[in-house]
């Protein structure tokens, strides 16, 4: 099969620019106009098209290559339409999007993509006649900006308004930036002022010529008209032709074929990245982006906003690859759930710290059993409204009662911790304040009242938190109650659990009792309504009406979804559980 030998097409003046993107590898399979790498001059990022149809077999640039006009960028093996003999490259570069210049097709060089600094229509020469005499006065004179040759016969795309009426513009700075389907162009302005109206939107659909924003211009920076002229009476002479103009303007202000790039490109301050301390750019002002025009196209294509995406590319450039990237992370997170925050509130995305830059790091896998914890409690977080309240149960009597079954628990081979107490007296609490063992329906019409109470108990893991569930609560004993625990707290530690043993809670005890602490916000095991935090017990003095007296004092907390229980609700949940509690005799109901 033929080969040929592809090479960089006409710049449209830049000399040498530096290859950023290979966006092709040897075995690939091109078609015409296939983008096979990306080139970028200080001005300008440009896609180079293939002007062949077929396989890559070699390629003869690599990135960072500094390249021009005719450098050889591949060897391609032609597919059989593109080996008949006699059809030029030069004869299909007039189809692409860097042709020859002397091309009336798209042309990407700076020499096509012109400045006007005024209006050509009637309005724009009026207000400049206008504005002459108040020139003489050094005051300010309006002026429209309208969109420069963009090399395209097709009307072009809006896709940046980086400036909003206010903003003070320099010379060379970004009014608007443009998109033909071959590359990304910001347009810069060819004199300084403030913006007074933005006669387009980001989206329209713009032609050379058309007008696109006025500006107050204060007299000295009124560049077409020279100095003197500012200074001189006002004349019969008419202003400056339009071609004047920006033959003018040009000498002043390079034209930008380019993508935005806060580098090169300078841009009001108000819409620069803005670097926090922890030096990550802060996104939330609508940061310019810089991204070439493939990595736009894709990122149009899958609905993604480049300002949240981070460029791995040179200067922060986003590529292609960051976008797959970033379009992965959001999948992977909205299917865990731990994206809800992000995909679903619009909260914005904590960004990535590289804490490296610090000190020492270690970078380490969560456990899937971390990694479910994390989807659910941030879950519950942003669906349930928490209120905790707070209260103290006295345990003295149920401790003496405890403790004087010890030997007989260890006869039976188990171990009477406060925990079969907690659960029995949570069903009872439960059976008699039945709002806290309901839940939400997700049409917000209905709840559902479960008629069974099923308690699941938090167990501390070495792979993470375990929630099995001890069904049937109310209808249980203190020592099957106390057997059930100690089995469960076994399986959960020894990953045994079966997802069966997981289901069907009505409601969590989350005991801290054997760490410590003197309370804590406990956090919705959403769907359910309600769960009780337990704190570590300590003697206190209590007052009696006489005298201080020790009691065994048991610090709870339960957190609620405010949607189905209130406060009046949780009052009478937990005076009901604290007088379970403070009376073993009452469990035995
Ligand atoms: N105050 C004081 N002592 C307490 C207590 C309390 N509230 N609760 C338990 N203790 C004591 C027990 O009585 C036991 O001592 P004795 O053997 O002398 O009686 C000791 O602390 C150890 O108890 P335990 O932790 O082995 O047993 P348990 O039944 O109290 O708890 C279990 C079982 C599985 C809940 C517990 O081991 C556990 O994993 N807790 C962690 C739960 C958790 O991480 N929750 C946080 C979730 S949100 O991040």
């Amino acid at each position: 099969m033929a080969t040929e030998i592809i090479h960089v097409p006409d710049l449209g003046g830049a000399e040498s620019v530096e290859v950023i993107e290979l966006s092709v590898s040897p075995g690939d399979v091109v078609e015409l106009e296939q983008s096979l790498i990306v080139l970028e001059s200080d001005k300008a990022t440009m896609d180079v098209p293939s002007p062949k149809a077929g396989t890559v077999k070699a390629l003869l640039v690599k990135e960072g290559d500094t390249v021009g006009e005719g450098s050889a960028i591949l060897e391609i093996e032609l597919s059989d339409v593109d080996a008949v003999p006699g059809v030029e490259q030069e004869e299909v570069l007039e189809e692409m999007s860097l042709p020859k210049q002397e091309s009336d097709t798209q042309e990407l060089s700076p020499e096509t993509v012109q400045l006007e600094s005024t209006s050509s229509s009637e309005e724009g020469v009026a207000s400049e006649e206008k504005a002459t005499p108040k020139a003489a006065t050094n005051a300010p004179i309006e002026r429209v900006v309208t969109v420069p040759d963009t090399g395209s016969e097709e009307a072009v795309e809006i896709i940046e308004l980086p400036v909003s009426p206010g903003d003070v513009l320099s010379e060379g700075d970004s009014i608007l930036v443009v998109e033909t389907d071959k590359a990304t162009m910001e347009i810069p302005v060819a004199f300084g002022g403030e913006v007074l109206k933005i006669l387009v939107k980001v989206g329209d659909k713009v032609n050379s010529g058309d007008e696109v924003a006025v500006l107050s211009v204060e007299s000295a920076n009124n560049l077409p008209l020279n100095q003197e002229s500012l200074n001189e009476e006002p004349s019969n002479e008419q202003p400056p032709s339009v071609q004047q103009e920006v033959e003018a303007s040009e000498q002043e202000v390079a034209p930008v074929v380019k993508d935005s790039r806060p580098e090169s490109a300078p841009i009001p301050s108000e819409v620069m990245p803005q670097v926090v301390d922890d030096g990550v750019p802060d996104i939330s002002l609508g940061a310019e982006v810089y991204a070439g025009p493939a990595s736009r196209a894709l990122a149009r294509e899958l609905g993604v906003d480049l300002h949240n995406v981070k460029g791995s590319g040179p200067r922060g450039r986003i590529l292609k690859e960051d976008l797959n990237n970033y379009v992965k992370t959001a999948v992977a997170k909205a299917e865990s759930g731990a994206g809800v925050g992000s995909a679903g509130t619009g909260i914005p995305v904590v960004p990535d710290v590289d804490f490296s830059k610090f000190g020492e790091i270690e970078t380490i896998p969560l456990q899937k059993i971390q990694k479910l914890t994390a989807a659910n409690m941030h879950r519950s977080w942003l669906n349930v409204p928490h209120v905790t309240q707070f209260d103290e149960a006295d345990i003295t009597d149920l401790e003496d009662f405890r403790k004087s079954l010890k030997a007989e628990a260890e006869k039976k081979g188990t171990r009477l911790t406060p925990l079969p107490f907690l659960l029995k007296a949570c069903a009872h609490a439960l059976v008699a304040n039945p709002e806290f063992n309901r839940a939400t329906t997700s049409d917000g019409e209905t709840f559902i009242q479960k008629k069974y109470v099923h308690i699941g108990i938090a167990v501390d893991t070495p792979r993470g938190l375990v929630v099995p569930v001890i069904r049937d609560v109310e209808t249980k004993g203190l020592w099957q109650l106390a057997a059930e625990v100690n089995d469960m707290a076994a399986k959960a530690r020894d990953g045994k659990l079966s997802s069966a043993e997981m289901q069907g809670g009505c409601f969590t005890i989350s005991s801290l009792g054997a760490i410590g602490g003197n309370g804590f916000t406990p956090i919705v095991n959403t769907p359910e309504v309600g769960i009780l935090g337990v704190s570590k017990s300590q003697i206190k003095p209590v007052w009696d009406g006489s005298e201080f007296i020790p009691r065994m004092m048991l610090p709870l907390s339960v957190s609620y979804d405010h949607r189905v229980v209130n406060g009046a609700d949780c009052g009478r949940f937990f005076t009901y559980l604290v007088q379970e509690l403070g009376d073993t005799r009452r469990l035995a109901l």
